[in-house]
């Protein structure tokens, strides 16, 4: 089965999203094999976002996502990280569509609620770098 990675950000655990969110998730039929909150420190962080290290919004980003505890879920379902995307929506919510996550809980562009892996190796970094350590 396919597996995939999706981040609760911390704006939406503070806004107290998460349970709906899950629930859409479920409702959807991704299965849940791993789920937990923590909170990034900066090494992980620059880790996980390593991609976009050269980026203008680099540093910006490294500090809304270390501001607070988020949760991580590991996901399978058959065509898991196409589905999650699509089910994810547009990375700025101004711009994605009504019934995806950051249409109904994005607030801005930085602060989209969720963050779901784009590919394969992607999932593969992402999953090792939040659960290495259970
Ligand atoms: P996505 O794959 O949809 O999460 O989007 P990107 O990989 O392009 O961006 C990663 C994160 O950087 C986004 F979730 C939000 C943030 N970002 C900004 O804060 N400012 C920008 O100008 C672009 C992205």
């Amino acid at each position: 089965m396919e597996k995939t990675f999706l981040m609760i950000k911390p704006e939406a655990v503070r806004e107290r999203k998460q349970g709906e969110i899950i629930d859409l998730l479920l409702k959807n039929r991704f299965d849940i094999v791993r789920m937990k909150q923590f909170s990034f420190n900066r090494t992980q962080a620059s880790d996980f976002y390593s991609i976009h290290k050269e980026k203008p919004f680099f540093e910006g980003l490294i500090v809304y996502i270390t501001s607070g505890p988020v949760i991580g879920l590991e996901l399978e379902k058959e065509g898991a990280i196409k589905l999650l995307r699509q089910l994810v929506g547009a990375t700025d919510p101004a711009e994605a569509r009504p019934g995806t996550v950051r249409y109904m809980y994005g607030t801005s562009l930085q602060m989209n609620a969720v963050h779901a892996s784009d590919s394969a190796p992607s999932a593969e970094k992402e999953l090792a770098i939040v659960f290495s350590e259970d």
